[in-house]
């Protein structure tokens, strides 16, 4: 879920204790006198999240207007750009940090104040299996210390949020600073409306350890209780899956309707499926008719089908999370239905998927269907064959922090398609077509007509470069006037139209035939500091309820990394740190 809301923050709304708005706090204040005719600076300042575990980190984020120059005092020091973001790591001690702006109208003062949970008794920690958690709705997967033995009632002593470890599909939470005594730890994946697991754990003067796991485990693979995937039967709601890395061919299933809350899991390493030479389904390798499934470190390739549609996934259930999968050689990667809910990828690479071989339609490297909100981050996809590197139907489009390229040989038709329109957010991407892309455009909305109820395009802090060498269009709009559409920080390599069509609100792109990357042959698109654009972007603000302001970037292959700021932000996806 991309919504940004602090823990606690989440804790008092739950309360009703507090406006949820997800917005920075901000409290402080006092405007020196402006000289007649000048307003003094605009800030807006705040910390997320406003309290931490003793030695955890919080982001602070601001921006200003009519401010020529900031500075920091109070629990942090020295001069700031006038708009931006910075991780502060390893609070230990409740901090005031305090920002104040200066322009020819006066000075504003803004502070942000972080409180520290914990530091004086004992830590309780541990891994939450991810089958127990809401992927759709991260903030609402929450441990909770309750005071006693057996009970989840009342104000808990305690709370956390369930965190992601960066780069993989695991999951912990840490409980910081319990007195001695007894607790009943337990987690909630809405909220506190209801706890799927609770545990007693007494704390005595050290760290102790409360895992959630799965309800239950089947384990698939040789020598255990069932040796291929396709041989699972008797499932439960809620079961994991957990398959031995390695390779299974003739591999296909259709998970079940019937049965809802699976996770299928490869352990090991990767675990392989190969499409047999006809898939008997004729849609893909794993049909995913089951409600509310994740999928984590599987690969898919070889799918093929009647209308050369097979996929390495065909969703067909409502809300589907993936990670760390990898889907190639199909004839589209994952195809998704025209079921309701969410679509969350992330961690994954799609590589050499698609075709145009039915005069009905291309099959894609990705190709969502008209479902509710799809999400696409920390994510790998290149040479698509003739289809589009990544192409969404759904209503809402998250497309954040990913690499999407033909890179030299690739022949994609467009890199990401957003045929249908929908709220669209596009942001901290590296986005190129190759020499052999097969339609000179690049990023495509509403090609085939806006449909979506939301006709609203964000693309912002985005590296684009074409290297088609007959030039091309960096971003095509379609649809006329009715289309609401921000293009800001974005930088463009190479020849070609910036933006076509529509009705566009551009700010502070740039575009250039010398990028002086640190290797553009090899893809590597980080900035050096003769890269054009550095300190020359704008602060993007909001977009909706969502901040637009980059707070990742791309490592590759499929990770990420806190963007850091310096100065004013840069043009494109990365930063550059001298
Ligand atoms: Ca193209
Ligand atoms: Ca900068």
């Amino acid at each position: 879920m991309p919504k940004r809301c602090d823990s606690s923050l989440a804790f008092l709304c739950m309360l009703g204790l507090a406006a949820c708005s997800g917005a920075a706090v901000t409290s402080g204040g006092g405007n020196n006198a402006p000289p007649p005719g000048s307003p003094p600076p605009t800030v807006s300042f705040g910390a997320a999240p406003t309290s931490v575990v003793s030695g955890d980190s919080s982001l602070l984020s601001w921006s200003s207007s009519d401010a020529s120059s900031c500075s920091a005092s109070g629990a942090w020091s020295g001069i700031r750009a006038t708009s931006g973001s910075q991780t502060i790591n390893s609070i230990m001690t409740p901090s005031t940090y305090t920002l104040t702006c200066t322009g020819t109208g006066g000075s504003t003062t803004r502070s942000a104040t972080v409180n520290v949970t914990g530091g004086g008794g004992a830590e309780v920690s541990g891994g939450v299996d991810s089958s127990l958690l809401d992927r759709h709705n991260e903030s609402a997967n929450q441990v909770y210390a309750f005071a006693g033995f057996n009970t989840t009632s009342g104000i808990p002593v305690a709370q956390a949020g369930v965190t992601q470890n960066t780069g993989g599909c695991t999951f912990r939470y840490d409980l910081a600073g319990l007195p001695d005594g007894n607790y009943t730890v337990a987690l909630t994946s809405n909220g506190g409306t209801s706890f799927s697991r609770s545990a007693n754990v007494t704390v005595a003067g050290a760290a102790a350890v409360q895992d959630f796991a799965p309800a239950r485990v089947l384990r698939v693979g040789p020598g255990k209780q069932f040796a291929h995937p396709n041989d699972v039967t008797g499932l439960a709601n809620g079961d994991v899956v957990e398959i031995d890395a390695g390779v299974y061919n003739n591999a296909e299933t259709i998970w079940p309707s019937t049965i809802s809350n699976l996770t299928l899991r490869g352990v090991g390493g990767r675990a392989h499926m190969v499409a047999p030479a006809v898939i008997s389904n004729d849609k893909g390798i794993w049909v995913t008719d089951s409600a509310n499934m994740k999928v984590e470190n599987i690969e898919f390739s070889g799918a093929t089908a009647t209308f050369s549609n097979g996929a390495g996934i065909r969703a067909e259930g409502r809300d589907l999370a993936i990670c760390g999968s990898y889907f190639h050689d199909n004839e589209n990667g994952i195809l998704g239905g025209s079921g309701n809910g969410n679509v969350l990828i992330e961690y994954s690479e799609f590589g050499h998927n698609g075709n145009c071989n039915d005069p009905a339609g291309c099959a894609h490297n990705m190709y969502m269907g008209n479902t509710d909100r799809f999400t696409l981050r920390y994510s790998y996809s290149h040479h698509a064959s003739s289809g589009h590197t990544v192409k969404s139907r759904a209503k809402e489009n998250y497309i954040l922090y990913n690499r999407i390229m033909d890179e030299a040989d690739g022949s994609s038709s467009y890199t990401i398609d957003l045929p249908n329109g929908g709220l669209s957010y596009i942001i901290g991407n590296l986005l190129q077509q190759g020499p052999n892309t097969e339609n000179s455009t690049i990023v495509a909305y509403g090609a085939e007509g806006l449909s979506n109820p939301s006709k609203t395009l964000y693309v912002v802090n985005n590296t684009f470069v074409n290297d088609r060498t007959q030039g091309g269009t960096f971003l095509q709009i379609s649809g006329g006037a009715t289309a609401a559409v921000t293009v800001q920080n974005n930088l463009f390599v190479g020849i070609g139209s910036p933006v076509s069509g529509g009705t566009t609100t551009q700010v502070s792109n740039l575009q250039t035939n010398a990028p002086n990357f640190v290797n553009i042959g090899a893809f590597e698109y980080r900035p050096t500091a003769t890269t054009p654009g550095i300190d020359q972007g704008t602060a993007p603000g909001l977009g909706g309820a969502f901040d637009l302001t980059p707070i990742y970037q791309y490592v590759h292959p499929m990770n990420r990394e806190a963007r850091p700021t310096h100065n004013a932000i840069d043009i494109g996806a990365y930063e550059y740190i001298p």
